[in-house]
């Protein structure tokens, strides 16, 4: 486990880091975007490959010894060392059709152990942030979860995912939520729909075959504010069915 200097340090970095890239996203976004890569439920950018080009170049700048594990590539070095888990834009189809929310996505793992996680939005100039022990903030103000108990209350969020097995999963939760919750979301960023749930915005998010590129940083901001969060593991690198909610309400994944 990191000492509290080094985890201050790289905390810092992070955050300064997300904050750089999501700005250099927005500028981009004003322009063309070139589409690299199109399938029914996807679309892979070249500001994606860009993004994390810049974020790799900044953390292994600083932290020549560290290990990448992100979207557009990385492999991380299997849970040893000090690795960072990227996903440079978290929300790439809603950048591409203009959909302003989308987010930078870091966190950084120690020998297995997510220790910190930031999540910026650079449309609204909102920075999630936790680090373990250190509670979770956004923009420097406290965050914790919602107190709601009752799923008639609750507003969840579900992820759709980008494979039709995951949508036709994600539909049988859909009709069962769509009846017993208040309101539903999909909004096409697991990122922030993590952090709108440590910051009580939103009562739970579920989404089947997401990657931990998706989801480490929201991790480490819904634990620091009290939350839970249930993964299960699924076929391929790191990819899990997500359950992260207040750990209050009743939530049964149908
Ligand atoms: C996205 C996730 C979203 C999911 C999309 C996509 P990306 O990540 O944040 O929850 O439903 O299919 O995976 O590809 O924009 O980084």
């Amino acid at each position: 486990m990191s000492d509290s200097v080094q985890l201050t340090e790289w905390h810092e970095k992070a955050v300064a880091t997300a904050r750089a890239a999501g700005k250099r996203i927005a500028a981009a976004a004003a322009g063309e975007l070139q589409i690299n890569e199109e399938t029914h439920h996807d679309l892979k950018i070249q500001l994606d490959v860009d993004t994390q080009n810049f974020i790799e170049a900044e953390l292994l700048g600083m932290f020549p010894d560290h290990h990448i594990l992100g979207e557009e590539g990385g492999s991380g070095n299997d849970g040893k060392g000090v690795e960072w888990i990227v996903d440079p834009i978290d929300g790439t189809v809603n950048l591409a059709y203009g959909i302003p929310h989308y987010c930078v996505s870091i966190a950084c793992r120690v020998e297995g152990e997510l220790v910190l996680g930031v999540i910026f939005d650079p449309g609204r100039d909102e920075c999630f942030e936790a680090y373990r022990g250190g509670g979770a903030r956004c923009n420097g103000q406290a965050i914790r979860v919602s107190p709601r108990t009752e799923l008639q209350q609750a507003i969840l969020s579900l992820g759709f995912s980008k494979t039709r097995e995951s949508v036709e999963k994600c539909l049988d939760l859909y009709v069962h939520y769509a009846r017993n919750a208040r309101k539903l979301r999909a909004m096409g960023s697991a990122a922030l729909d993590m952090a709108y749930v440590a910051a009580g915005r939103i009562d739970g998010y579920i989404e089947q075959g997401i990657s931990i590129w998706d989801i480490a940083a929201g991790r480490v901001l819904i634990e620091e504010a009290g939350g839970t969060i249930v993964l299960t593991e699924q076929p391929g690198r790191e990819k899990f069915h997500v359950k992260a909610w207040n750990g209050k309400v009743d939530l049964p994944l149908v």
